[in-house]
C-alpha cells in the first residue's frame, strides 16, 4: 500500500513508555539523545551546551510527568484536603540538579552524560536561575514546596509568572548597576501552559445595586476592564516520593487580542496598546525586600493572582463537591505575608456575589479557609493602600472591607465598651489626610491562624506589632520557626560533605535532619575531623577559583572565610561588618608587623534600585576592598570581595565554603533569617546578635559554639526610650573613632570625604540601627573568632557540632507543624505501580 513505508527500516527496541519513564543508563542515554534530535531538531555535532541542558531537562521532565498526573488524579479521586500556598514570590533556584536528586537519578545521569564526553556540571550551569523572588520570603516559599512534596502533602503553590524576575546585578566602578532578567528568552522546559484553565479577572469600574435570581438586592460590580490569567504549571517533586505537586503561576493576557472597535476605526496602534497594557500585570517582579512598593501596578499584581487562584480552587472544589459549604474542609490557604491579603475580600466577594452566600456564612468559610504568616516587625514595612487607589481598582472589595470593618469594630465596641484606643488600633482603616487600608489588620481579621517565623519574632508580634489582636484572640497566634530544605542546601550544594555524612550515619538524615545528631558520636575520631576539615578546604578552594575567574581577585583558601550574603538593608547592618574590617585594617596600619589571623571578607546581595543608602553601602564595600586589597602593609592578610548578583545558584557555592556566617542585624529587626540556617548546616560558625532565628540556632548549637555580641531586643527598646546618643560612643571609644574618621577622611574615596557621609552622618546623629552601641561588642566577638580559628582542631569540632545540631531547621519540621496545627492535612501516598501513561 502507498501508506506503507517504502524503505525497510527495522523497528527495533521501540518502547515508548520505557523511554519516557525508565531509569536505566541505556534508556536515559537514548531518551536524552532522542530529545535533542526530535524535540529540538538538533544534531549532536551542532549541539551547544545549552541545547544539551534542554535535552536533559526534557528527559527529566518526562520522568516527572506520570508522577505529576497521577498525583493530581489521586487528589481528585480521594477528595483530599489541599494546602494552597499563596505567595507573590517563589525563589525556586535552578530545577535540573534538584529534580535529578529528588527523583533519585542524579548519579546515573551524571554517568551517562560523562560517558558521552560532556561536562555534567557545565550543563547544569546552563540553566537560567529563575529569580521570581527577592530574598528570604520567596526562598522560604520554595523550601516549603520541596518539603510539602517530600512529606507527601497534597499542595499547590500559587503565584505570578513574572516575565522579568529580580534584576541581574552588575558592579561598575563599585556601584550597583541593574540589568533586566529576561529569563524566559530561550523558553522554559519545566513549565506546562494550561490555557484551558484560563480565568477572567475584573478590574476598575464601579458597583451598582442589582438583584440575584431570587430577586434579592445584591451588589453588582461593573468592571472597567478584564484581563485573562493563564496558568503555567511547574511540577515540584518530593525527595524520593512519587508526589509531584504543582506550582501554578499566572500570566496576564489581554481578554481579546484586539479591541475591534479601535481596530475597525483604523486605530491599530491603540488596539495593540491595550493588549500590551494587560500584559504588564505579570511583566516584572517588584525588586523590593521588606519595603512596600505602594504602586497601583503592584496592587493589580496582588489582586490578579489572588483572584485567579481562588477562582481556580473553587473550580477544583466544585468538580467533586456539590457546594462550597465544606470549602474550608478541603482547602487551606496560607497567605505568605500580606501580599495576597486581598484574598479576604475576594473570597467574600466570590461567595456572596457569585455563589449567593449570606454574609455570615461566607465569613465563616473565609475565616476557616485562610491563615496568615507575618514576616516583619518593622512598622514601615507593613503594607498599606490608600483607600482612593484601592477603590479605583477594586470598588467592590473596598465596600466589602468597609463592611468587614464595621461589623468587626461593632463587636470590639461591645466587648470593650469605650476603649477608643483599641478600636483605632484594630481598625482595618487608618484615618488621616488620606484613609489607608491596613493589609496586616485585614489579614488578621480574615484568618483563623496568624503566625510569626521565629520564636522572638512571634513574641514581639504579640507584645508589639499585633499586640491588640493578640489580646483579642490569643488562640489565633502560633509560632512557626522557619526552616530550609536539606536536599538543596546540603545534598545538592555540598556533595562531598553529604557523602561523608552518609558514610558515617547512613542517609536517613535527608528525610529526618535530626539524625545529624548521630555525627556527634564521631567527634573524637581524628580521621573524621580531618576529613571534615579537608572538605571545607576543598569547598573554599573551589569558591576561590570562582572568585578568581569572575572578579579576578586572588584569595587565600587558608584564610578565614567570613561571609555576609543577603539583601542589602540598613537593619541587616552590612555597614557594621565594614566598620569591623576597617578596625582590623587600622590595627595593621598602626602595627604592620601585627600577628593577625588572615581573613577573606565576602559580601553579596542586591540593593533595591530605589534604595540609595543600600546602594551606597555596596559602593563602600567595594571602595574599602580596593584600598585594603592593594595596601602593601596588609600583605594579603585581609581581603574584601563583593560577589555580584547573589542568587540561589551563587548561594549554593558560597554556603559550603564559609567558615564564619555574619548575622548581625539590630536585635528585634530580622524576623527570622534563613541564610543563617544554610551556613550552620554546612559547618560555618555564626557571629550574630540575639535576633530572629539566631537565638534558636545558638540554643541548638550550644552557646559555646556561637559568637554572640550586641544589645538584646529589649535593650534596644530601652536604650531608645532612655534617649540614645551615639556620639557618646564616638567620643568614648578610640578604635571606633579611628574607624569613622578613616572613612570621613576620604581614605576609601580618593580623598572625597563627603562621598560616604550619607552613611556616616546618621551614625553620628540618631543611628537608628545602633551600630555605634554594638561596635565594641562586635569587634570583641570578632577577636574571639580569630582566637578560635588559630586552634584549627577546636574550630573543626565547633563546626561539626553546628552541622550536627541543625535538625530543627529543616523545613520538613516547619511544614509538619503547619500541617498539624494550622492546616489540618495528612500525607497521601501516590501509587504509580498501576499507572501506564502509554495506555491512557
Ligand atoms: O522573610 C524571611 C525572613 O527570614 C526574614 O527575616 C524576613 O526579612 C523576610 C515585602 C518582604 N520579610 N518581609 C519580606 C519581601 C518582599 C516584599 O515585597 C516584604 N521579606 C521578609 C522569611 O520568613
Amino acid at each position: 500500500s502507498i501508506l506503507k513505508s517504502k524503505t525497510k527500516t527495522p523497528q527495533t527496541n521501540i518502547q515508548i513508555e520505557d523511554d519516557r519513564t525508565g531509569m536505566s543508563p541505556e534508556t536515559l542515554k537514548r531518551a536524552f539523545l532522542d530529545n535533542l534530535f526530535y524535540l529540538q531538531g538538533i544534531n549532536q555535532t551542532d549541539a551547544t551546551l545549552y541545547d544539551y541542558y534542554v535535552a536533559l531537562a526534557y528527559t527529566v521532565r518526562d520522568r516527572l510527568l506520570h508522577r505529576f498526573l497521577k498525583t493530581v488524579e489521586t487528589y481528585k479521586q480521594e477528595k483530599v484536603k489541599l494546602v494552597s500556598y499563596f505567595s507573590a514570590e517563589f525563589l525556586m533556584g535552578r530545577y535540573l540538579g534538584n529534580n535529578l536528586i529528588n527523583l533519585g537519578m542524579y548519579e546515573q545521569t551524571r554517568q551517562i552524560i560523562e560517558d558521552l564526553g560532556l561536562d555534567f556540571d557545565e550543563i547544569l550551569e546552563q540553566e537560567p536561575d529563575p529569580g521570581l523572588g527577592n530574598g528570604g520570603l520567596g526562598r522560604l516559599a520554595a523550601c516549603f514546596l520541596d518539603s510539602l512534596a517530600s512529606l507527601e502533602i497534597p499542595a499547590i503553590g500559587y503565584g505570578i509568572r513574572y516575565e522579568f524576575g529580580i534584576f541581574h546585578q552588575m558592579i561598575r566602578d563599585g556601584w550597583q548597576v541593574e540589568i533586566p532578567d529576561n529569563w524566559l528568552r530561550f523558553g522554559n522546559p519545566w513549565e506546562l501552559p494550561r490555557p484551558d484553565e484560563t480565568v477572567e479577572i475584573m478590574l476598575g469600574g464601579h458597583t451598582e445595586m442589582g438583584h440575584n435570581e431570587l430577586g434579592h438586592p445584591k451588589a453588582v460590580w461593573i468592571p472597567a476592564r478584564t484581563v485573562l490569567a493563564i496558568p503555567y504549571d511547574t511540577p515540584v517533586p518530593g525527595y524520593q516520593t512519587n508526589t509531584v505537586n504543582p506550582l501554578r503561576l499566572w500570566k496576564a493576557e489581554a481578554s481579546e487580542s484586539f479591541n475591534f472597535d479601535a481596530f475597525n476605526a483604523g486605530q491599530y496602534d491603540q488596539a495593540v496598546a491595550e493588549k500590551m497594557d494587560a500584559e504588564t500585570i505579570s511583566k516584572v517582579l517588584y525588586p523590593n525586600d521588606n519595603t512596600p512598593a505602594g504602586r497601583e501596578l503592584r496592587l493589580e499584581q496582588q489582586y490578579f493572582f489572588v483572584s485567579a487562584s481562588l477562582q481556580d480552587l473553587i473550580r477544583i472544589h466544585l468538580r467533586t463537591h456539590d457546594s462550597l459549604d465544606d470549602f474550608h474542609e478541603k482547602v487551606a490557604v496560607q497567605l505568605n505575608d500580606t501580599h495576597p491579603a486581598v484574598a479576604v475580600a475576594e473570597l467574600m466577594r466570590l461567595l456572596i456575589d457569585k455563589h449567593n452566600y449570606s454574609w455570615n456564612h461566607a465569613w465563616d468559610i473565609t475565616q476557616k479557609t485562610l491563615s496568615y504568616t507575618n514576616h516583619t516587625l518593622m512598622p514601615e514595612a507593613l503594607e498599606r493602600w490608600s483607600a482612593g487607589l484601592f477603590g479605583r481598582l477594586l470598588p467592590r472589595h473596598l465596600e466589602i472591607i468597609y463592611e468587614i470593618n464595621q461589623r468587626f469594630l461593632d463587636n470590639v465596641r461591645t466587648w470593650f465598651p469605650g476603649d477608643d484606643r483599641l478600636t483605632t488600633s484594630l481598625s482595618l482603616i487608618e484615618e488621616g489626610d488620606e484613609k489607608q487600608i491596613r493589609m496586616a489588620n485585614l489579614a488578621c481579621v480574615g484568618s483563623h491562624a496568624i503566625n510569626g517565623v521565629a520564636a522572638l519574632h512571634t513574641d514581639l508580634l504579640k507584645k508589639d506589632t499585633l499586640k491588640d489582636f493578640a489580646k483579642l484572640w490569643p488562640e489565633k497566634f502560633y509560632n512557626k520557626t522557619n526552616g530550609v530544605t536539606p536536599r538543596r542546601w546540603i545534598l545538592l550544594s555540598n556533595q562531598e560533605l553529604s557523602t561523608l555524612i552518609t558514610e558515617k550515619i547512613g542517609d536517613g538524615w535527608l528525610k529526618n535532619l535530626d539524625e545529624m545528631r548521630k555525627l556527634e558520636a564521631f567527634i573524637e575520631d581524628a580521621k573524621f575531623r580531618q576529613r571534615w576539615q579537608e572538605i571545607k578546604q576543598n569547598n573554599k578552594r573551589s569558591l576561590a577559583a570562582y572568585i578568581l575567574k569572575h572578579r579576578n581577585i586572588q584569595i587565600d583558601p587558608n584564610s578565614l572565610f567570613d561571609v555576609q550574603v543577603k539583601r542589602i538593608h540598613e537593619y541587616k547592618r552590612q555597614h557594621l561588618a565594614v566598620l569591623g574590617i576597617i578596625a582590623f585594617y587600622n590595627r595593621i596600619k598602626q602595627n604592620p608587623g601585627l600577628d593577625i589571623v588572615p581573613r577573606t571578607f565576602i559580601f553579596g546581595g542586591k540593593a533595591a534600585p530605589g534604595y540609595f543608602l543600600a546602594k551606597l553601602v555596596i559602593k563602600l564595600i567595594n571602595s574599602v576592598a580596593e584600598v585594603v586589597n592593594n595596601d602593601p602593609d596588609v600583605r594579603g592578610r585581609l581581603k574584601v570581595v563583593f560577589l555580584p548578583n547573589f542568587n540561589v545558584s551563587l548561594g549554593q557555592r558560597i554556603y559550603p565554603a564559609a567558615d564564619l556566617s555574619e548575622q548581625v542585624s539590630t536585635a528585634g529587626k530580622e524576623a527570622s533569617g534563613t541564610g543563617n540556617m544554610k551556613f550552620a548546616m554546612n559547618g560555618a560558625l555564626t557571629i550574630g546578635t540575639l535576633d530572629g532565628a539566631n537565638i534558636e540556632i545558638r540554643e541548638e548549637a550550644g552557646a559555646e559554639n556561637f559568637f554572640l555580641f550586641g544589645l538584646t531586643a529589649e535593650e534596644v527598646y530601652r536604650r531608645k526610650a532612655e534617649g540614645y546618643n551615639p556620639m557618646d560612643y564616638y567620643h568614648g571609644n578610640g578604635e571606633l573613632r579611628g574607624v569613622i574618621d578613616r572613612i570621613s577622611s576620604g581614605h576609601f574615596s580618593h580623598g572625597n570625604g563627603g562621598l560616604f557621609s550619607p552613611i556616616v552622618d546618621p551614625l553620628m546623629s540618631h543611628d537608628p540601627y545602633m551600630l555605634m552601641a554594638d561596635f565594641q561588642s562586635y569587634v570583641e566577638a570578632q577577636d574571639a573568632v580569630s582566637e578560635a580559628y588559630r586552634d584549627q582542631d577546636r574550630w573543626t569540632r565547633m563546626s561539626i557540632l553546628n552541622s550536627a545540631r541543625m535538625g530543627k531547621f529543616s523545613s520538613d519540621r516547619t511544614i509538619r507543624e503547619y500541617c498539624n496545627e494550622i492546616w489540618g492535612v495528612k500525607p497521601v501516598k501516590i501509587n504509580i505501580e498501576d499507572y501506564n501513561p502509554a495506555s491512557l
